[in-house]
């Protein structure tokens, strides 16, 4: 397994609304929407890193709920797993993000048709609607 490294991104759901945050970096993601993460470092579950970085990057306490289907391959040895989450504690505020934004399915469907997810996340979107009831 060296080399073999797990990013975990959260689908934090609140009723018919989706948490997106817009990255700051690389050059190549900048600008766009993301579920937000981070690698998963040793020791850690991916529910554990989840927890850990929401705390970091938003200043929520979450609870992890089910994985969402797919996962993706990612550059390099990196594989990208999402994890439903709920916000126990907190209001989100974007330490490390850009930008916050909570959109419900429609809102989804115009970040995803307009090409302002980053690329990998596109994966999630139809079962992302699907909880969304859209
Ligand atoms: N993704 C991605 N989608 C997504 C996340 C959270 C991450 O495609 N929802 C990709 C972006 C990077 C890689 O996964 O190529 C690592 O994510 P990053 O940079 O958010 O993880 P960190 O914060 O742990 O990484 P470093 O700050 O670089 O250590």
């Amino acid at each position: 397994m060296t080399g073999h490294r797990i990013v975990v991104a959260g689908a934090v759901l609140d009723r018919d609304r989706l948490l997106l945050a817009q990255r700051r970096y690389p050059p190549d993601l900048a600008g766009l929407w993301e579920l937000p993460g981070g690698k998963v470092e040793a020791g850690e579950s991916p529910a554990d890193a989840l927890r850990r970085e929401l705390r970091e990057e938003l200043g929520v306490t979450i609870a992890v709920g089910a994985a969402l289907r797919e996962s993706v391959a990612l550059t390099g040895d990196l594989t990208l797993v999402a994890l439903r989450a709920r916000i126990e504690c907190g209001t989100p505020h974007p330490a490390e993000h850009e930008a916050l934004r909570w959109v419900d399915a429609p809102g989804l469907r115009l970040m995803h048709d307009s090409g302002r997810l980053v690329p990998a996340d596109n994966v999630w979107v139809p079962e992302l609607l699907g909880d969304l009831g859209g």
